[in-house]
């Protein structure tokens, strides 16, 4: 855009590779966050030092904090993102739950006012039936959340899920829903600008979670076709509509297995697997969100965005999966990515970098496009084939192990596939074969060779292993 950049950044990341591409870097503080990139104060001395005129926030720490919005506009710096006002008129479920039914938007049966008594809750119970939810009105990210089952469990789960979202969210207030069995969450970009124009770019699919944190996007949803996608898009319009929105923005859905969906909440951000879109349908949304910001209107029209292939992101975390997935902080020893048509990295590590333990442990993201989701699947397998990170533990064999699974190759997984399959050995070795025994075999008759079970990985192919045979007997020689 020949903007010029200014970066920031804390000193547990001084030397990280967005401090020497930016054209300016400025530091914050010490590495806690609080003392850093939560430090409304500190980024906007940085802004005056460096005569920023934008401010972009990114995806975490302050982008979905409206009182950070207000103090930029008035420090005269231009928020690179929503109104403050739509920020805030998102942040409470029941309220935004309130403003989409008035919109015409689904949204989950239920209450859409906190509960100040059990009564409340039972008398929902027994008009929508069991099992039912409750959720914390502050809340998101499922934390606060119970299941009940029958009117008699009201009660202690209405206390527990009470103060959990007091614990929480400093909020105790809860409601309930009628629990959706089976879900989906498919969520839809929508993106919009100062002028009025207001356009939806397809959804994505996020069902792969653990712990409530997304582990594998996809865009398009393998469950969605032309005619659900036409009434998803524009409920999710209609959503955006209702706050005045403008700039790129995600509204989630759960999506019942009858084909129902309903408003889950919307991300007044840019998220962080916006590549999928920007893949399948070939736009750029941070740069748009730029000149929407600058007051610029829409580059494309409805027209102009047809989804052609189909794209699937891996979140690559320092995170041990076989250890229940501890954080593995340490050094970036060495690192290799994989290249070819249809592979993208969005990464912010380099070898020789450090993974900190003050903040979340993503390292990047593979993204991989292919001209139809299996073919996406084989070009993610190879490209996960050839990555290599020496020094941390990765997600990575996580995602070997997924393009094998025969669910996740069909698409048939909900919210909580992925966690019961994690439980069911997804990351365990399959039965050996042949070959496997005789390499465990020559393994333990070699004095030098780590000893071990069966490998976790998928085997390299057959080639690939005669390959290094001979390559190791050629450094013999
Ligand atoms: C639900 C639900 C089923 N029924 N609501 C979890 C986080 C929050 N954003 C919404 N969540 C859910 N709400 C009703 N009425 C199931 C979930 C849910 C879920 C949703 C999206 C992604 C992952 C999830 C994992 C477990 C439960």
């Amino acid at each position: 855009m020949g903007i010029e950049t200014v970066a920031v950044f804390s000193d547990a990341d001084r030397k990280a590779p967005h401090v020497a591409a930016a054209d300016y870097a400025v530091r914050l503080g010490p590495p806690p966050a609080r003392e850093s990139y939560l430090s409304v104060a500190a980024i906007l001395e940085a802004a005056r030092k460096t005569k920023a005129t934008l401010i972009h926030p990114g995806y975490g720490f302050l982008a979905e904090n409206a009182a950070f919005a207000r103090a930029c506009s008035d420090a005269g710096l231009t928020f690179v993102g929503p109104p403050a006002d739509a920020i805030e008129a998102m942040g409470s479920k029941t309220g935004s739950r309130k403003m989409m039914e008035a919109a015409g938007v689904p949204i989950v049966p239920g209450l859409t006012r906190p509960a100040s008594t059990a009564a409340e809750l039972k008398e929902f119970g027994r008009k929508a039936g069991y099992p039912i939810l409750l959720k914390a009105a502050a809340g998101g990210g499922g934390k606060g959340m119970r299941r009940v089952d029958s009117e008699k469990e009201i009660e202690a789960a209405f206390a527990r899920a009470s103060s959990e979202a007091m614990a929480f969210f400093n909020d105790g207030a809860v409601y309930a829903e009628k629990l959706v069995e089976g879900p989906r969450h498919v969520e839809v970009q929508v993106i919009a600008d100062r002028h009025g124009n207001r356009l939806a770019v397809g959804e994505r699919e996020c069902s792969l979670q653990r712990r409530h944190q997304k582990v594998v996007e996809e865009c398009p949803s393998p469950v969605v076709g032309e005619n659900l996608r036409k009434r998803i898009c524009s409920a999710a319009l209609a959503a955006s509509a209702a706050v005045n929105y403008v700039s790129c923005g995600t509204v989630e859905f759960l999506l019942s297995p009858d084909g129902s969906f309903y408003f889950l909440e919307m991300n007044t951000r840019l998220q962080v697997e916006h590549p999928v879109t920007e893949e399948v349908y070939g736009v750029d949304l941070a740069s748009e969100m730029i000149a929407i910001a600058l007051g610029e209107p829409l580059s494309w029209k409805a027209e102009d965005l047809r989804p052609r292939g189909h794209a699937i992101e891996c979140r690559i975390y320092a995170e041990d999966p076989s250890r229940d997935f501890a954080p593995s902080p340490g050094t970036i020893e060495s690192l290799r990515l994989p290249a070819g048509p249809g592979v993208r990295h969005d990464i912010g590590v380099e070898q020789g970098s450090t993974v900190p333990i003050d903040y979340d442990p993503m390292l990047g993201k593979l993204v991989v496009w292919g001209p139809d989701r299996p073919r996406a699947i084989r070009r993610l397998s190879r490209a996960l084939s050839e990555y290599e990170v020496a020094g941390v533990e990765t997600t990575l064999p996580l995602f070997r192990r997924l393009c094998g699974d025969s669910d996740f190759q069909a698409g048939r997984f909900d919210v909580q596939w992925l966690e019961r399959r994690l439980a069911s050995g997804l990351l365990e070795s399959r039965e050996p074969s042949d070959e496997d025994v005789l390499l465990a075999a020559a393994a333990l008759s070699d004095e030098t060779a780590p000893r071990g079970s069966t490998p976790a990985e998928p085997p390299a192919s057959p080639w690939r292993r005669r390959a290094r045979l001979e390559s190791l007997r050629g450094a013999e020689r």
